[in-house]
């Protein structure tokens, strides 16, 4: 099972340590597309020469991907794009958030999102494999 990683760049990179643990985790269940979302060296100020190049890659790997998880914790817009996207697609969708985060009526009020709150990391993995077990039955 191919999964779409989604998170904030632009958006803010307070939680890009947190990306890089829950990308370890998910890559138990199938290889994670977006692994670049957890190196804590991506710099929103970064000179960003290949936009169009990463917008073809990122959509070309929506396309592949079986399952999206999005960590909506941080307003992102190209999470939110990502997030539509998907839906067009009628992939698999999760989103992922960290309780009493500012998360918009566009995503929580959506009923192809499947969403999972979580207080910390550890919750949040026990959420993650109640999910795919889910999955595999
Ligand atoms: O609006 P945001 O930048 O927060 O959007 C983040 C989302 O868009 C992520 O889920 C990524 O899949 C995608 N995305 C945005 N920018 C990039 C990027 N480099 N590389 C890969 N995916 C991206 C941006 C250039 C860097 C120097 C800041």
């Amino acid at each position: 099972m191919k999964i779409y990683f989604s998170g904030a760049i632009r958006g803010g990179r307070e939680k890009a340590a947190d990306y890089k643990e829950i990308i370890n985790f998910l890559e138990k269940y199938g290889p994670v597309l977006t692994k670049h979302l957890g190196d804590i060296n991506l710099n929103i100020t970064g000179e960003d020469l290949g936009a169009s190049e990463i917008y073809k890659r990122d959509i070309n790997w929506l396309e592949e991907a079986d399952l999206v998880i999005a960590d909506v914790s941080i307003p992102s817009l190209g999470v939110g794009y990502e997030l539509a996207y998907a839906e067009k697609l009628v992939k698999k969708i999760i989103c992922l958030y960290e309780n009493e985060s500012n998360v918009s009526a566009m995503i929580k009020g959506n009923s192809n999102f499947f969403l999972i709150p979580y207080a910390n990391l550890n919750d949040l993995f026990v959420k993650i494999a109640e999910v795919f077990e889910e999955i595999d039955k």
